[in-house]
């Protein structure tokens, strides 16, 4: 039997593939006939089969010892569910809908998995997650110089003389992408102080220092100033950014900035990737702003690649409520105190991996009288901190449709298997749950074939073809680009280059992780990745142990004396688990947020130390 599934992962390049069973075994492949997938898919995909059958909880649990002790009982759904709707009665009552948090990211991006539960939560007002350690930052960037964040289509890519990635790693992050720009005839630029393997295989590396993005664009600007370009009202900020003067704050020889310069005035039309990783610092949302902006005075405005919207109705899925209060996701330790939160409702997401500053978080989880439900496939370490878990199905198990955030195609999962052992899928769940409220609205009930066809009709997209391919290319929502250049005055304004206070800690993704999936499965590398000169400095060789602290924690870990890392930095990948390492990277990293810019991660503005044991 061959069946179509959808990666529903954190993935921009949304792959459609095709499942097999062969001897009782699934097998996955990339969808061929797939513009985007191209028939092939990326490294992590080699987990998705074994992550199915292997290291999943199956029934739910209720914690019978301290938080994080992993000692629980297995206990009956209808058990489980009686305690958590009388929990939420009760704190309803006690303390108001808005102390019960659902805490949701994009563990699943299915359309049903990630909109479907607001269903509930929207008529019963409960809290909301604002989900701020993304890319949002940079969506409202986008919006204030051009209108909208919504670029253009990936297929641009093919057409453009210059290919610009700023901030992102495509060649890890976004391996369709990546091949449909080297299969272009277009030149490569790649802007990132890591010499990431994109860089080493594009045309030109703009390796600039961390964090020097708005300078290296105030100097392109001094440039264009000269070539007799009119650069806007940000002209005053670029005048003293000589790029005599700057190329050594900048970290790039003058001789690169100019070429960069020539090509982007000569190579048109162009795109920019704009990365989400780099806009995770403090000057993160105004770095994209800039980059906006110059693009505005070269006459490329609106080509840019970073948020994408599609004319489908997303809240037919979700139902409505504008009126929820918004907790902020980046800063979450902090947020439960101040806004006497109650109760957190977990699924799609691991915030005991992924969010900054966990001995904060975890010390709230332990000391606070909040009540924690998880739902998710395994034992994840926000699942340790439960009061109930509760087993979530795979992709695999569930019916659901996937669009994109890169791309225009809708993808069609199709349910392949009957959950294993006591699995719910996020749509049962919250079906089962609204239930034991005693709700009675049918629209909180409605079955995900339904949902998958009033999508289709309301997009008026061919239901038949759908099913028949797979796929479907769905329209895009091209919202007009309004410029106002303006906009970046507040922001140069209050630009101050922080001190550089000790190492500089990144925390990017790695090739082989899924954000902060499968890890229980696979080890993930968990290495200090150092220059030589400052690993000479400090007399440490490779795999030394180290000790790294910062006024957020300490953790111990070995070096990998590393090139590629800039000097006076430090590489550590994201989305390891604690529970088997005993830290991972955000026991360092800051939970300070971008105040101005919906209040989004400044993951990579942590300094941090390191000390040889
Ligand atoms: N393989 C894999 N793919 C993934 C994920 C995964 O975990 N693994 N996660 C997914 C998710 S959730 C997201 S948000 C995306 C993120 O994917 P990307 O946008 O690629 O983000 P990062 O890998 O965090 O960072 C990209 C690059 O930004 C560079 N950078 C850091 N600071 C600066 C700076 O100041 N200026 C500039 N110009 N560059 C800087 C880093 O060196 C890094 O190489 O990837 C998605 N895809
Ligand atoms: N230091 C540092 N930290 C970071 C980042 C960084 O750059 N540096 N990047 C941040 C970014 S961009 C992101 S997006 C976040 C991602 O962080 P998370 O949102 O935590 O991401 P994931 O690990 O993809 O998924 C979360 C969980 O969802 C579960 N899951 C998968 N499918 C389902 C399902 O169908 N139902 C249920 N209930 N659960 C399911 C998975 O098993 C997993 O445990 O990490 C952030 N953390
Ligand atoms: S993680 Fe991304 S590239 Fe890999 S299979 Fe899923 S959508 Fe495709
Ligand atoms: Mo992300």
């Amino acid at each position: 039997m061959q069946y179509y599934s959808a990666c529903p992962k954190d993935c921009s390049d949304s792959c459609s593939i095709i499942s097999t069973i062969e001897n009782n075994k699934l097998k996955i492949t990339g969808n061929k006939n797939h513009p985007i997938t191209s028939g092939f898919l990326c490294l992590k995909s080699k987990y998705f089969v074994d992550a199915h059958y292997n290291g999943r909880v199956l029934y739910p649990l209720e914690r019978t010892g301290k938080r994080g002790s992993g000692e629980f009982r297995r206990i009956t759904w209808d058990y489980a569910l009686d305690i958590l709707s009388k929990k939420i009665k009760k704190i309803m009552e006690e303390y108001g809908p808005e102390s019960i948090l659902p805490v949701e990211d994009t563990g699943n991006r299915g359309i049903i998995s990630y909109y479907f539960p607001q269903r509930l939560f929207n008529p019963l007002g409960f809290a909301k997650l604002n989900r701020s350690i993304c890319s949002k930052a940079g969506s409202l960037a986008l919006k204030e110089i051009f209108g909208t964040s919504i670029g253009v289509d990936p297929d641009e890519i093919k057409n453009s003389k210059l290919i610009v990635y700023w901030g992102i790693n495509p060649a890890w992050t976004n391996v369709h992408g990546w091949r449909l720009a080297k299969i272009s005839s277009g030149k490569i630029y790649v802007v990132d102080p890591l010499i990431t393997d994109s860089a080493k295989s594009s045309d030109v590396h703009v390796r600039l220092n961390v964090g020097m993005d708005v300078d290296l664009i105030l100097t392109i600007l001094n440039i264009l100033y000269k070539k007799g370009y009119d650069i806007g009202p940000a002209g005053k900020y670029a005048l003293d950014h000589d790029p005599e003067r700057m190329e050594k704050m900048i970290g790039v020889d003058k001789k690169i900035i100019e070429e960069f310069v020539d090509d982007l005035i000569t190579l048109k039309p162009l795109v920019v990737h704009i990365g989400y990783g780099f806009q995770r610092n403090l000057y993160g949302a105004i770095a994209v702003k800039m980059i906006a902006y110059l693009l505005a005075i070269i006459g490329q405005e609106g080509r840019f690649i970073y948020d994408v919207k599609h004319r489908i109705d997303y809240t037919y899925v979700s139902g409505e409520n504008d009126k929820r209060k918004m907790i902020n996701q980046a800063d979450l330790g902090r947020e439960i105190i101040k806004n006497n939160i109650k109760m957190l409702i977990v699924y799609n997401h691991n915030p005991l991996v992924s969010l900054s500053n966990q001995n904060l978080l975890r010390k709230v989880l332990v000391d606070e009288d909040i009540f924690v439900v998880v739902h998710d496939i395994y034992m994840t370490d926000t699942g340790l901190y439960s009061d109930i878990f509760l087993p979530a199905t795979t992709f695999f198990e569930q019916e659901d449709i996937v669009d994109s955030f890169y791309h225009d195609y809708l993808n069609y999962n199709q349910k392949i298997f009957n959950p294993m052992g006591e699995a719910k899928s996020n749509h049962d769940l919250f079906v089962e749950l609204a239930r034991k409220l005693d709700l009675k609205d049918p629209y909180l009930f409605e079955d995900e074939k339904t949902i998958i066809k009033n999508i289709l009709r309301r997009a008026n997209l061919d239901e038949e073809k759908f099913f028949r391919d797979g796929f479907i290319k769905i329209d895009r929502i091209n919202n007009k680009i309004n410029v106002n250049l303006n906009s970046v005055l507040k922001d140069l304004e209050n630009y101050r280059k922080y001190e550089n206070n000790g190492f500089r800690l990144l925390s990017p993704t790695h090739v082989q992780g899924m954000s902060s999936q499968h890890n229980n499965l696979y080890s993930f590398d968990t290495l200090a990745h150092m220059n030589p000169s400052d690993a000479f400095t400090l007399g440490i060789k490779d795999n030394d142990l180290v000790r790294i602290y910062n006024e957020y924690g300490s953790i111990k870990t070995r070096v990998k004396v590393d090139e590629s890392v800039q000097e006076k930095c430090i590489v550590i990948y994201k989305g390891s688990w604690p529970s088997i390492y005993g830290w991972n990277v955000n026991y360092l990293t800051t939970d300070e947020v971008q105040e101005q810019y919906v209040r989004g991660s400044a993951v990579n503005t942590t300094f941090v130390n390191v000390e040889k044991l």
